[in-house]
């Protein structure tokens, strides 16, 4: 049984949209697929080249799950993010904790520019989940919830329903106590 099934049986939700949005990297098809498998993701995905969109949505139990991944630009990516984020009940906002400002500080940049383009998108209504992904990485020193408060923009935590969860997407750590708290947010 999927993380999504035991946990959706629990609550009176049928037509769940999880969208997954953040950059490129992140781990976002790799999210899906421990979602779908329950397993540790082992196998490298097939990274997204150039400006080829890859959009994904599929069905997991009664939950569609949708991304959209395009490699490169990240304007263009953002102008695909709209669509999945009008269709979303529910939002998880991946983010590569080992990107930190002190030591990549374009990265880590784009990704609070991400986070500002998608915001102002989302309505408050729609619960999001801010994933602090690869915390298997311990040598990568991945931020904490406490370091990314410290530089999240104060703005986008006012009137949303939102949640920082330290993830490992790859290993499913932290994975079933986000999709918990989505469930919950939205009852
Ligand atoms: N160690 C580790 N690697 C991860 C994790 N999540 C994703 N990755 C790796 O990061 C790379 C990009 O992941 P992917 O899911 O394709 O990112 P996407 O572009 O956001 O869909 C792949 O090599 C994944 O195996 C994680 O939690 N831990
Ligand atoms: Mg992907």
């Amino acid at each position: 049984m999927s993380i999504l099934s035991s946990l959706s049986k629990h609550f009176n939700k049928d037509d769940v949209t999880l969208t997954l949005i953040g950059p490129p990297n992140s781990g976002k098809t790799t999210l899906i697929k421990y979602l779908s498998t329950s397993k540790p993701v082992e196998e490298d995905n097939l990274p997204t080249m150039g400006v080829q969109i890859r959009r994904e949505a599929m069905k997991i139990d009664k939950w569609t799950i949708s991304t959209i991944d395009t490699g490169g630009q990240y304007n263009f990516m953002q102008m695909f993010w709209e669509t999945a984020i009008e269709q979303a009940t529910c939002i998880i906002f991946v983010i590569d904790a080992t990107i930190r400002k002190e030591t990549d500080e374009e990265l880590f940049n784009r990704t609070l520019e991400q986070i500002d383009y998608s915001f102002n998108l989302i309505p408050e209504v729609v619960p999001i989940l801010i994933a602090l992904n690869k915390q298997d990485l311990t040598e990568a020193n991945p931020m904490t919830i406490k370091e990314i408060l410290e530089l999240f923009p104060k703005k986008h935590l006012i009137d949303r329903t939102i949640s920082f969860k330290e993830t490992s997407a790859k290993y499913g750590h932290g994975i079933k106590d986000s999709i918990l708290w989505l469930l919950e947010s939205m009852e």
